[in-house]
């Protein structure tokens, strides 16, 4: 590690003392500008945190940042408004001079004050994860470390965003995670400066989300009689013969969507349609082409049974779940999924082709885009708009949808041409249910080989598109598919470090990125990690040839 290191200082003009690879000074995602200066700033009991205006908003993120320093410090830093402030002080100020991307602060750290200013609180709460990254990683600890120094180095750092999408996804429907895991995922995205967790909740081998008016969503479509314990592609498959399921109730989704806020991340529900749709229709299925019985599926992969886009009573039900589903997701986004949806059923259903006739369809990708449409349609009336996954474009593109690209990105840049948005998420790059590394020594995943480098390589704006173009595009976001990965600790496996990578690829400019340095960097926010308890993925740095 040591001739890593050495070897890394001395090829990389940025790893000169002073800038962003002074031991000291280790952010990720790296801020877009940071000096370093003399001297340190020391956190005591003595010091203040004060925040102006007085408003409730500005005032969290104070409450938030005394109770991120007190576990490990012992401190219980107090917290005011007041005018006339003791020196030694840590002040949140909303400036409105500073101008930029939402998110957008500045951190000014010397021996005698920390001054984070933003022009809105969310980037306050930004400029408090840095400052809580030049503290120590013992900063991380949940019990008084009483041996440590809380120094933070001086240092003024101008930063904002890249991209205002900056996601992570998480398939719950695969295997179940309970509320306190979530709430940890959603902590890990906020010490990267992510702002959006886009949460799986339903699929063919489970529905993961109470709905009062269909109870039978949780009684029956949130079990599986059984759950595959071999190889996907082994025969004749393995299971363990025990039922296997969970669900959230309401009360849990709307803490979990409160709990992200605070953390200013987004929850953007997904509740998939057409496809990937047996668990509901194992509770209804009048709901499908066939009428069933249909049995939530024990198996992966990609199933005929998909809901009835012939049936009335399809659009009723879809429209009361996501009734329910907006009443607890405040998000401007609603996932609808659209991926993958055989049309054996429905090419040969009377209803769906009585349904082509009528709306004069030319085929059942039409009628695909029919139902998009119709759903879309229904959430605009509520104010919200759709996301799908880029297989909405097949058989026309709803009029305000936004295209996940996972198909790689040829997706997302046909969108972006249409002037669509689009967030990025190609499995070429982002999809974290893939190897990390080789196979051989790996637990069993999906398939695929996408390493930390790799991840970190993508951009998110194809050279194919025009500057215009390229404002479609969001931002992206990583993909975590479960069903290969069974516990919390698998989960943090696949996810970490590749997930923090991406929280660069989303955040720092393309032109200040740079691998070598971020390896670096990531090799002391390991630290951090180990304190936190996520279980990442570890290699050792490859010497730079
Ligand atoms: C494709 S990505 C799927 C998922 C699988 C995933 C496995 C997408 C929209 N659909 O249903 O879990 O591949 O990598």
């Amino acid at each position: 590690l040591a001739l890593f290191l050495a070897i890394g200082f001395t090829l990389f003009p940025g790893c000169k003392s002073g800038d962003t690879t002074n031991k000291k000074v280790s952010i990720i995602p790296l801020p877009r500008e940071i000096k370093s200066k003399q001297g340190e700033f020391r956190l005591t009991n003595e010091t203040q945190i004060i925040y102006s205006p007085d408003n409730e908003e500005v005032k969290s993120v104070a409450v938030y940042l005394a109770e991120l320093i007190s576990p490990a410090t012992g401190y219980n830093l107090s917290i005011s408004s007041a005018s006339a402030p003791k020196k030694h002080s840590v002040f949140l100020k909303i400036n409105d001079s500073i101008a930029g991307a939402k998110g957008v602060y500045q951190l000014n750290v010397s021996p005698t004050k920390v001054i984070i200013e933003a022009p809105e609180a969310i980037g306050l709460f930004y400029g408090v994860q840095s400052l809580r990254q030049l503290l120590p990683p013992e900063i991380e600890a949940q019990s008084v470390q009483p041996d440590i120094q809380w120094t933070i180095p001086s240092v003024m750092i101008k930063d904002e965003p890249r991209f205002q999408y900056r996601g992570l996804h998480l398939d719950v429907s695969r295997h179940f995670f309970p509320v306190s895991f979530i709430k940890k995922y959603i902590d890990l995205l906020a010490l990267h400066k992510m702002n959006t967790f886009h949460w799986h909740l339903t699929d063919d081998q489970g529905w993961r989300l109470e709905i009062k008016k269909y109870p039978k969503l949780k009684e029956i479509a949130s079990w599986r009689k059984e759950t595959l314990i071999g190889h996907g592609g082994q025969k004749p498959f393995k299971y363990d013969g025990k039922p296997y399921g969970g669900f959230y109730t309401q009360e849990e989704a709307r803490e979990i969507v409160e709990y992200a806020a605070k953390r200013y991340i987004t929850v953007i529900p997904e509740i998939e349609m057409p496809g990937h749709a047996t668990a509901a229709l194992a509770a209804y299925p009048e709901l499908g082409c066939t009428g069933g019985p249909y049995e939530v599926i024990t198996r992966w992969g990609v199933f005929p049974d998909i809901f009835c886009a012939g049936k009335e009573k399809t659009f009723e039900f879809l429209e009361n779940v996501l009734l329910e589903v907006m009443d607890i997701f405040p998000s401007k986004y609603i996932h609808i999924g659209g991926d993958e949806a055989p049309k054996n059923r429905w090419e040969k259903c009377p209803y769906c082709q009585l349904r082509i006739q009528k709306e004069n369809l030319k085929d059942e990708h039409e009628l695909q885009s029919y139902f998009v449409t119709r759903i879309e349609k229904f959430l605009n009336q509520h104010g919200r708009q759709i996301i799908g996954w880029d297989e909405i474009l097949e058989g026309g593109l709803a009029p305000g949808a936004t295209v996940m690209s996972w198909r790689g990105e040829s997706g997302g840049i046909k969108a972006a041409k249409m002037k669509h948005e689009v967030i990025m998420t190609p499995n070429s790059h982002l999809y974290f249910d893939y190897y990390q590394a080789n196979p051989e020594n790996e637990p069993l995943a999906i398939g695929g080989f996408i390493p930390l480098e790799k991840v970190y390589s993508y951009n998110p704006i194809p050279d194919e598109l025009s500057p215009e173009e390229a404002g479609y595009i969001l931002g992206a976001q990583g993909n975590l598919w479960t069903e290969y990965i069974k516990t919390q600790e698998q989960v943090e496996y696949m996810t970490y470090p590749r997930a923090i990578a991406l929280s660069e690829v989303v955040w720092t400019p393309e032109e200040k990125k740079n691998y070598y340095n971020f390896r670096n960097r990531l090799e002391s926010h390991f630290k951090r990690l180990n304190i936190l308890n996520v279980n990442y993925f570890y290699e050792v740095p490859k010497p730079i040839s």
